[in-house]
């Protein structure tokens, strides 16, 4: 193929130099290793002429943006939320959206359960006592936390992360652990995480620590509000590394402020990376800036997916893991 010929893919965010090497073997390349967090008109400005685009959560793709870029093919995502796709759009507009799972599972499982030991056994807030330098004498109750192992795990949102983090609150940590989910897991599924199936009512009520790790969805917005935070137990925590939104912030540190709920850890906020100023006020809460997928493997393999993605699709028509491939409208790109 000569260069001329090469499909021309934008990539929106700073990658890894090696997944773009791999992409210049087959496509024009246009980096943004400067790192600028395009606005929606550069977006657009940038997408121009693009047949691909790889994006980041950063990124919106919504009708508007799709009009205005008529060659663009696939979108697709270094993340397996994909929220900020327009999927209806996407597909009336022939344009295929991917993400990356999988790759991320185990170490994402990972970070949800650092979160939740944090929270439990308030890691944050003792330390900010000791850096303040208020560490003058050892007492029988200093930092007292919840125990973490034989207590109640609850799950909302069971798929591939929330299921790999069931497995190690069961398997690690002899924590009783039950979910709520949209569908119910098959009994093999559910004999391998040791988990139970509970109504949304009674996992509030019954768990311990709560992780939420399910997708987000205009119909998940503030499935965890003040409502919700009431039913749970006042000595229990709450963990978000789900996505901003699933959880009403405000909501939430006001039940932390007047002691609702003992402790929460949030990897994700409305509105970020701006965090609501309340959540950063209140003591018993551990905040972490959208890091649970973050280590160099995990990272690399989640853009060379999405890098394999752009390649498979724009240069034989197939990509490896497709979100609206049952909806797409082909005939709507040329
Ligand atoms: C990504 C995530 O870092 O995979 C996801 O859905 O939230 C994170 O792992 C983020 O989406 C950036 O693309």
């Amino acid at each position: 193929m000569t260069l001329a010929h090469r499909p021309a893919v934008l990539v929106a965010r700073a990658v890894y130099p090696e997944v773009l090497d791999r992409l210049r073997q087959h496509f024009e390349v246009h980096a943004n290793q400067e790192d600028s967090v395009f606005t929606r008109d550069e977006l657009i400005a940038r997408l121009q002429g693009m047949d691909g685009v790889f994006t980041t959560g950063s990124e919106r793709m919504d009708e508007a943006v799709l009009a205005a870029c008529p060659k663009l093919r696939i979108c697709a995502n270094m993340g397996v939320g994909y929220n900020n796709f327009d999927v209806a759009a996407m597909s009336a507009r022939g344009v295929l959206g991917t993400n990356a799972p999988d790759v991320l599972t185990e170490t994402t499982a990972d970070f949800g359960f650092a979160l939740l030991m944090a929270t439990a056994r308030r890691v944050a807030e003792s330390e900010h006592f000791l850096r303040r330098g208020e560490w003058n004498s050892w007492r029988f109750d200093m930092f007292c936390g919840a125990e973490v192992h034989g207590s109640t795990l609850g799950v909302l949102g069971m798929g591939r992360i929330g299921q790999a983090i069931a497995r190690r609150g069961a398997h690690g940590f002899g924590m009783q652990v039950i979910y709520h989910n949209r569908s119910r897991l098959d009994a093999a599924t559910e004999a391998s995480c040791k988990a139970s199936y509970v109504s949304k009512g009674d996992l509030l009520a019954r768990a311990d620590h709560l992780v939420l790790v399910l997708p987000y969805t205009p119909a998940a917005h503030h499935s965890i509000g003040a409502a919700e935070l009431a039913q749970m137990k006042p000595t229990a925590t709450l963990v978000n590394i789900a996505r901003g939104g699933i959880v009403d912030d405000a909501a939430l540190a006001q039940a932390l402020r007047e002691r609702r709920i003992a402790a929460a850890g949030l990897d994700v906020f409305e509105g970020e990376p701006a965090v609501h100023p309340d959540l950063l006020t209140v003591p018993n809460v551990v905040l972490t800036p959208h890091i649970a997928s973050a280590t160099h493997g995990t990272r690399l393999a989640m853009a060379n997916l999405a890098a394999d993605n752009l390649i498979g699709y724009l240069t034989r028509g197939q990509a490896l893991t497709p979100v609206n491939l049952d909806t797409l409208v082909p005939a709507a790109r040329g």
